[in-house]
Parts: structure tokens; C-alpha cells; sequence
């Protein structure tokens, strides 16, 4: 009989690609879906349009503990990877209640229904390189002391916290991943690396000429989002529950990605890219790199993607979806 998994946040980023994972194991997949998403698939399924008809999505939010309980007693799942948030660190500035309410509140329903329904079931816990904040050591590890800088830093933190506890208290398999940043094709437009290369296939199709950007000092460790599913499944396929970083060990400016971008598009970021206050923010995390040794000795897991690859799939992505080839342009000197 294949194995049941649920993923909360099943249609963002990690969520489509975890999901795909998952069926490539022979996963019976069951995902957590906003009603509201599923009324409108065309646009809010969209990443998980290709597997629609190979996995069951069930309605509900976890923000609601009954729609937890209800849709973990229908599913009884062997593994539950909760990966619902507001995910968005800029946004928890501008609403540091929802943002709260909503990851805090997240974690904190979808572990006490396990506990009630499916106690062996274990739990992947979606943390974050955000958690560090200010950090206080290079590179982060698993030992570093959290100092987040944000609602959203803060949330994660919480969410982090009842993980280890359920662990610790209840005998819960649950495990949390610090995942530094990790982007994709499927990466919301919000996000800084998204922005960039959907940016400059507007202004390469015509369409735009100029993109407004925040800090561009603040430095990130930039993996590939494919890649660090794989992290959450070896989690869960462990002897014990524990917590590990999922980093590439390199870090790079927001300068460094746009002009890296910008050039593989043949195009002078200087000629294009404009400061603009309002994508700054009140506090900024200005270096994360993390040192993912545990999980490369325990996990057998390594990052595969660099830097220049991840961007540069990006980009192509970005212009082909606008009918732009991208490669032709570079031939063209644009
Ligand atoms: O792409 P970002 O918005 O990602 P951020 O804040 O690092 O968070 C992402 O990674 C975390 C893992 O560490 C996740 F937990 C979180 O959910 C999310 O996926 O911003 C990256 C950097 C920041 O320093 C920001 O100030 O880019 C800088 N930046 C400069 N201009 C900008 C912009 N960020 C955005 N979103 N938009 C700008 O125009």
C-alpha cells in the first residue's frame, strides 16, 4: 500500500515540488487547500495544475482547528509536511498581527490535531534562515541562537519552538528544517530573485524599462527549491526526529543577483534598476549563509544547483513565459 502524505501550502513553491517528489515515490499525496483557491484554479493552482488529477486536495485553512482535525481524520497521513504561511517577511511588517496569528496559530493547530488523531504520524516543520536574523555567527549552524528581525523571523521562532516541544513533551516524530532561501521558476513574484528576472523579461519583451528595488547590500544563501524538498522527505525518513539547516554554504548581495541576471540577459543593470524607499525595510537581515554539514553527514543531502545556474534558470524561465528567447538576445547583443 503506498504511504499517505499531507502537505499543508501545498499549491506555493515548495509545495508543488515537495508534492512531486513525493508521487515520483509512490506516495498516495493529499494537500491542505484554501476554499477560495480552489474556486479559482486556473489562477491559484497553477503549480500543481500538471499533478491535479494524481493528488486529493481537501478544503480548509489551519488557521482553523476543526478543519485540521477533520481533514486529518479523512486522510490519517504517515507523514504531514506543514508548509502553510505567511511567508512574505516584508508583508509581516506591514501586518505583524495576521502574520503572527496566522504561522504561530498554523503550527500550533495542525500539531495539536496530530497529536489527538495520528500521533505516529511524523511532522515536517517549515523553518527558516529568517529565524537568525541578526545573526550572531558565520556561518549558521544548528546551534546558532535565534535572533529574528521580524514578525515573520518571530513567528518562525514560535513555530520552531512547539516543534522541539511536541517532540520533547509528547513523543512527536517532529522535525523542523531551517531552510535558507530557496527560489525557482515557481517562486512568487514578490520575492527579490523573482521580481529580478521577471523584471527583465518585461524589459526585454518591450514591456517595461526600468525595476524599483530595496537593499541590494543584504546578502542571502540562494538554493534551489527542488533540491531542498529533498531535504524535508530524508527528515522524515530518519531513525529520530532533529532539527537541520538546509543551506548551499555560499552567500551572495541582492547586487550580486541583479547584476549577475541582468548580464546573462546581455542588458547594464546600472541603465535599469532604481532604488526605491519603499522596498526597504524597517529591520533588514544583512548576511545569511548557512553551513548545512549535519545534513550532508546525516541526511546524505548537498545542494546541487550554483549560483550563476539558479539565476540564469530563472531568467530564461521568465523570458520564455513572455515569449522571449533569451539565448537569442544574447546572440543579438540587445
Ligand atoms: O526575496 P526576499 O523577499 O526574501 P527574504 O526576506 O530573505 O525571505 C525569504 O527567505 C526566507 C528564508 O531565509 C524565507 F523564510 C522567507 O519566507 C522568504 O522565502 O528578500 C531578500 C532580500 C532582503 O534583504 C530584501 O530587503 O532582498 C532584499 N530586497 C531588495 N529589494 C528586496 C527588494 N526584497 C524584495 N522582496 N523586494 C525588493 O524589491
Amino acid at each position: 500500500m503506498s504511504r499517505r502524505a499531507l502537505i499543508t501550502g501545498i499549491t506555493g513553491q515548495d509545495g508543488s515540488y515537495l508534492a512531486e517528489l513525493l508521487l515520483s515515490k509512490g506516495y498516495k499525496v493529499h494537500g491542505l487547500v484554501r476554499r477560495v483557491a480552489m474556486e479559482d484554479p486556473g489562477n491559484r493552482l497553477k503549480r500543481i495544475a500538471q499533478i491535479l488529477d494524481r493528488i486529493q486536495l481537501h478544503a480548509g485553512s489551519v488557521e482553523s482547528f476543526p478543519s485540521i482535525h477533520k481533514v486529518l481524520r479523512e486522510t490519517e497521513p504517515e507523514e504531514c509536511y506543514h508548509l502553510a504561511a505567511q511567508s512574505f517577511v516584508s508583508y509581516s511588517f506591514d501586518d505583524e498581527f495576521s502574520t503572527l496569528q496566522t504561522n504561530i496559530n498554523g503550527t500550533h493547530h495542525v500539531l495539536a490535531a496530530l497529536k489527538d488523531i495520528v500521533p505516529g504520524c511524523r511532522f515536517y516543520f517549515a523553518g527558516s534562515s529568517e529565524m537568525f536574523g541578526k545573526a550572531v555567527e558565520i556561518p549558521q549552524t544548528e546551534k546558532t541562537r535565534f535572533h529574528p528581525r521580524s514578525a515573520y523571523g518571530i513567528s518562525k521562532v514560535a513555530g520552531f519552538d512547539l516543534t522541539r516541544n511536541y517532540r520533547e513533551a509528547y513523543g512527536l516524530f517532529a522535525c523542523s528544517g531551517i531552510l535558507f532561501n530557496h527560489e525557482s521558476p515557481r517562486r512568487g513574484y514578490e520575492f527579490v530573485t523573482r521580481k529580478i528576472s521577471s523584471g527583465i523579461a518585461r524589459i526585454l519583451a518591450g514591456q517595461d524599462n526600468k525595476l524599483a528595488l530595496g537593499n541590494l547590500q543584504a546578502r542571502r544563501d540562494w538554493g534551489h527549491a527542488a533540491e531542498y524538498v529533498e531535504a524535508m522527505w530524508r527528515m522524515l525518513q530518519q531513525d529520530s526526529a532533529d532539527d537541520y539547516v538546509i543551506a548551499t554554504g555560499e552567500t551572495h548581495s541582492v547586487r550580486e543577483f541583479v547584476e549577475a541576471a541582468f548580464e546573462y540577459a546581455g542588458l547594464d543593470y546600472q541603465k535599469y534598476v532604481i532604488k526605491d524607499a519603499q522596498f526597504y525595510r524597517p529591520a533588514e537581515v544583512d548576511l545569511l549563509v548557512g553551513n548545512a554539514a549535519k545534513a550532508r553527514t546525516q541526511l546524505g543531502w548537498h545542494p546541487r544547483t550554483g549560483f550563476e545556474s539558479l539565476v540564469q534558470e530563472m531568467v530564461e524561465s521568465d523570458c520564455r513565459e513572455r515569449g522571449v528567447d533569451v539565448r537569442q538576445t544574447i546572440r543579438a547583443g540587445t
